[in-house]
């Protein structure tokens, strides 16, 4: 990866082997779990992110549990999308070999960290670090 590359990269996989004692997975084939390939994810101010799926399962990747002010996203387009609060940041749903942009990076301040998650399975859960 070079510095020059204009986005991180936030992968989605399917994990292998499920251990006996974790909790069923959300989707795929039984015994396998997806999840966050980088559950901890660093950017710098300023600087996209670009999501991956890889898992045979549609996944997004959006903000929990921060929210736009309703002036913000009553200005903000793709929060039409949503009905009352607004997240953060916000990726598309997308399927297996697709890639999207997250939304909203922007107005994210360096110093600050951030929890994302996949709204279709909660368990898949990482932390975003602005530097
Ligand atoms: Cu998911």
């Amino acid at each position: 990866m070079t510095p020059a590359l204009a986005a991180a990269l936030v992968l989605v996989l399917l994990f292998g082997a499920t251990p006996a004692q974790a909790a069923p997975a959300a989707s795929g084939p039984a015994g396998f779990i997806a999840g966050f390939a980088t559950p901890v994810v660093v950017i710098s101010e300023g600087e996209g992110i670009t999501f991956y799926n890889f898992d045979i399962a549609p996944h997004d990747f959006v903000a929990l549990d921060a929210y736009l002010s309703k002036r913000a996203a009553r200005r903000t387009k793709w929060c039409t999308a949503f009905e009352g609060k607004c997240p953060l940041f916000w990726s598309p749903r997308i399927g297996i070999g697709q890639s999207a942009e997250v939304l909203g990076l922007d107005a994210l301040k360096g110093g600050d960290r951030y929890r994302f998650y996949c709204t279709l399975h909660h368990n898949m859960v990482g932390t975003l670090v602005v530097r």
